[in-house]
C-alpha cells in the first residue's frame, strides 16, 4: 500500500513539476514580453515628464494666451483684461496676476513693444522674475548631512506618497534613509508608508495605532543616530481638526526635533494638492502661522489646469515650491525649479 502511495505520488509530482514547469516557462515568456515593452517605450526625459505632468495647465493657460495673442492686431487694455482673466482662472491668483501685468503693461510701453505676438516672451519672463522675487532656494536644505525632513500637510495631500517617492529618489542618490510613521491616527496610515519603505528600501520606524507621534519621531531620530542615516522623513497626520491642535502636536513633534536632534539641517515641507487651487493657498496661509514651512511640496499637477497655484505660493506666500508631484508612481515625483517649470508650462 506504502508503495503505491508512493508511486502514485512519484508520478504525481513528476506530473506537477512538468506543469510547474511549462507554467514557469509561460510566465517567463510573459515577463519577456512585459521586459521588452517595458524596453521599447520610450523614456521620456526630465522635462518631457515635466510637461506631459503640466499638460492640462499648459492647455488651460498657455494655448488659450496664445488664441487670445492671435485674435489681437494691437497691444490694448483690453487685450491685459483677457489675460488676466485666463490667469485667474490658472488660479495664478488675483494679486499675484495685478502684480504680472502690472510689470508687464511697464515692460510693453518702455521696450515700445507693438505686436501682440511678442507679449507672450515677456510674461514668460515677467513670471519667472517674480517667481525669484523672494530670493528664496527651491532646493532641498539638507546638507550638510544628518537631515530630518518634517512633512505636514492636511488629510489626503499626498503626504504618504510624496515620503514614498522622496525616500526612493535621495536611496537612488546612495542616501541611507529612514521613515518615521508620525501619523498614528490609523492603522492603515502606517500600513501604507510600510509599504512604501519596501518599496523604496528605506528603513520603517512605527510604533502601533494611536501611539504617540513625538514618540515615534523620537525613536526615528535615535534609529538615525544609531544607525547613521543621512536624512530621516516624518510622516504626520493630516487629520487634525483644528488650528489649536494642530499647533499642539506640531510644537510637541517640533521640540522633540530641537532637543534630540540639534544637528540635523532642518526641512519642514507642507504638502499641497494643486487640485484644490485657491484653498491651497488658503492651507499654506494657515501652517504658516502655526510653523515655520520651508518649502512646499505641490501634488497632483498632472490631474489639474490649477498649476498656476505654483506661481501664488512662490510670490504671494513667500514659499518656496521644492518638489512637484505629476503621477502617482514612485518615480513621479520631481525637484522643482523655476525656469524649468515656466517653460514647461509655455512650452507649447
Ligand atoms: N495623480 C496624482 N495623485 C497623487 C499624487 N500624489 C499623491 N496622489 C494620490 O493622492 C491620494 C492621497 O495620497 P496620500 O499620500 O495617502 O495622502 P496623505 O496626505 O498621506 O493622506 P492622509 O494620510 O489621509 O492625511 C493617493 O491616492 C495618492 O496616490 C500626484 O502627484 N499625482
Ligand atoms: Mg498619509
Amino acid at each position: 500500500m506504502f508503495k503505491n502511495i508512493f508511486k502514485w505520488n512519484k508520478e504525481d509530482k513528476e506530473k506537477i513539476e512538468k506543469k510547474v514547469d511549462n507554467e514557469s516557462l509561460l510566465k517567463k515568456d510573459e515577463q519577456e514580453d512585459e521586459e521588452e515593452k517595458i524596453e521599447k517605450k520610450p523614456t521620456l526625459s526630465f522635462l518631457d515628464k515635466l510637461k506631459a505632468g503640466l499638460d492640462k495647465t499648459r492647455k488651460g493657460m498657455t494655448d488659450r494666451i496664445d488664441s487670445i495673442l492671435k485674435s489681437y492686431g494691437k497691444i490694448d487694455e483690453e487685450l491685459f483684461d483677457d489675460l488676466e482673466e485666463i490667469l485667474v482662472t490658472a488660479d495664478v491668483g488675483i494679486n499675484t496676476t495685478m502684480k504680472i501685468t502690472e510689470g508687464l503693461k511697464e515692460r510693453v510701453k518702455k521696450e515700445k513693444i507693438t505686436e501682440p505676438k511678442m507679449v507672450k516672451k515677456l510674461l514668460k519672463e515677467e513670471i519667472k522674475e517674480i517667481m525669484k522675487e523672494s530670493g528664496k532656494k527651491n532646493t532641498l536644505n539638507i546638507k550638510p548631512l544628518p537631515a530630518i525632513i518634517l512633512v505636514v500637510g492636511v488629510n489626503g495631500v499626498g503626504k504618504t506618497t510624496t515620503i514614498g517617492k522622496l525616500a526612493y529618489n535621495l536611496k537612488k542618490e546612495s542616501k541611507k534613509v529612514i521613515i518615521a510613521a508620525g501619523d498614528t491616527f490609523r492603522a492603515a496610515a502606517i500600513e501604507q508608508l510600510e509599504e512604501w519603505s519596501n518599496r523604496s528600501g528605506a528603513d520603517l520606524i512605527s510604533h502601533s495605532e494611536g501611539a504617540d507621534p513625538a514618540a515615534v519621531i523620537y525613536d526615528g531620530i535615535q534609529a538615525a543616530k544609531a544607525r547613521k542615516s543621512d536624512i530621516l522623513i516624518c510622516d504626520t497626520a493630516g487629520r487634525l481638526h483644528n488650528k489649536k491642535n494642530l499647533m499642539n502636536e506640531l510644537n510637541k513633534i517640533f521640540r522633540v526635533v530641537e532637543g534630540e536632534y540639534p544637528e540635523a539641517k532642518k526641512e519642514v515641507l507642507l504638502v499641497l494638492d494643486a487640485t484644490t487651487g485657491q484653498n491651497a493657498i488658503s492651507q499654506a496661509k494657515v501652517f504658516k502661522e502655526v510653523c515655520d514651512i520651508t518649502g512646499v511640496v505641490l501634488t497632483k499637477l498632472d490631474g489639474t489646469a490649477k498649476g498656476g497655484v505654483v506661481i501664488a505660493l512662490q510670490s504671494e506666500l513667500g514659499l518656496p515650491v521644492k518638489l512637484v508631484g505629476i503621477g502617482e508612481k514612485i518615480d513621479d515625483l520631481q525637484q522643482f525649479n523655476i525656469d524649468d517649470f515656466v517653460e514647461a508650462i509655455f512650452n507649447n
